[in-house]
């Protein structure tokens, strides 16, 4: 764990106009540090965002950070005749000596962002618009990515998305036990190698790679305050060469069921069908027009692969004694997996249907 930052001091590291007032933690992020900080310009309180990158996580984090430039610059050029442009994409604000980083005094690498007005982030989604919305931004987050000048970007963390890996840490996990809780996850360990077989299933079907998000969880979409339109991705630490459907997956795993990631409550946990049409047609507003005829065949299941994926890493990490996730209770890691693995069978219990549907209108 970093000790407590001096935030108003790295604050001050920025090329922010006015006096720095005062900073807080935001958001509900498992691996950065977010703060809002408020700096007076002539008795304005104008806000910013302020990150700590988590160097355990992200071991170059100077090759993610030439990512981040390089397609938020990307991205403004693509938006710029938009109106309200400047809503539409993340926007780093340089340190003092013209980098878009400060490193500290610990070696931890900080950024900066404009902060995006008038909306918001939901941890639950709420409506099959909000689904629509989300998906449509995302997709058209990947859309306007199809056209990124060479090189490939970094992979800021290599073989993220790559399922059977995550399994086989899984495995290595269990049979570690280095924290003694194998036995306290005795169903979802059976639940995980039960599950095995799917986890070879879009790395088997030579679909094409392109810059994807990675993290396309819902509360990484801001939705405008007045339209609910989804206005701003934000969260492009995990930028990358991938799949386009690792961010559709993501999509499923977090805008179909009305539950938080960590609801103890798994009545709760259901894949809302109505959700799922809605980030179905959204999606493909703005990608149905780039996507192979592959890749669309596998909508559904990769909804399903992803949420196991997941399911496993935040079981992975409450068998190693919670090293990678953040946590705020006991057994916050197999609360996390378990809601995942409801999910899982929820959506295998519909999943002839959801599949009925993207054949109807992919
Ligand atoms: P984390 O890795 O902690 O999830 P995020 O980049 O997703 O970090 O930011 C955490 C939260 O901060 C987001 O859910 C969002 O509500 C808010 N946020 C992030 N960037 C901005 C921004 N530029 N303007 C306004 N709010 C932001
Ligand atoms: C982490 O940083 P955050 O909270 O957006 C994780 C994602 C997981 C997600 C689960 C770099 O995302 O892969 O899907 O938690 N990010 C990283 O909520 O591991
Ligand atoms: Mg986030």
């Amino acid at each position: 764990m970093n000790p407590e930052p001096n935030v108003g001091a790295v604050a001050r590291q920025f090329q922010i106009e006015g006096e720095f007032s005062s900073a807080a933690p935001y958001g509900s992020g498992h691996i950065n540090d977010t703060y809002r900080v408020f700096f007076d310009q002539a008795g304005l309180q104008v806000r910013k965002i302020l990150q700590r990158i988590n160097s355990k996580v992200f071991k170059n984090p100077v090759a993610l950070m030439e990512n981040i430039q390089r397609v938020t610059s990307h991205l403004a050029a693509q938006v710029a005749g938009d109106p309200d442009s400047n809503r539409r994409v993340l926007s780093l604000i340089e340190a003092r000596d013209g980098r878009a980083w400060h490193v500290d005094e610990e070696g931890s690498h900080w950024r900066a962002y404009h902060f995006i007005d008038r909306a918001r982030t939901y941890d639950a989604i709420e409506s099959p618009d909000q689904a629509y919305q989300a998906a449509k931004a995302f997709g058209h987050f990947q859309q306007m990515l199809t056209g990124l000048p060479a090189p490939r970007l970094h992979d800021t963390i290599p073989d993220f998305h790559h399922t059977p890996k995550r399994f086989l840490a899984l495995e290595r996990a269990i049979a570690a036990d280095v924290a003694g809780r194998a036995l306290l996850a005795k169903p979802e360990i059976e639940f995980a190698l039960a599950h095995k077989s799917i986890t070879t299933v879009l790395l088997d079907a030579n679909l094409p790679e392109r810059v994807t998000h990675n993290d396309t969880k819902f509360n990484n979409v801001m939705l405008d305050d007045a339209t609910g339109e989804g206005i701003c991705v934000i969260d492009l630490d995990t930028v990358m060469p991938g799949l386009a459907l690792y961010d559709f997956g993501d999509m499923v795993r977090t805008a179909t069921s009305p539950a938080k990631e960590d609801e103890q409550d798994l009545s709760l946990v259901n894949m809302q069908f109505p959700m799922f049409e809605a980030l179905v047609r959204g999606y493909l507003a703005s990608t149905g027009a780039f996507l192979t005829k592959e890749e669309k065949q596998f909508l559904a299941f990769s909804g399903k692969l992803i949420t196991f994926e997941i399911g496993i890493r935040f079981l992975t990490d409450y068998l190693a004694g919670d090293a990678y996730f953040k946590v705020h209770r006991e057994g916050h890691n197999l609360d996390r997996c378990k809601t995942q693995f409801k999910l899982v069978e929820s959506i295998e219990q519909q999943e002839e249907r959801m599949q009925n549907l993207v054949q109807s209108i992919a």
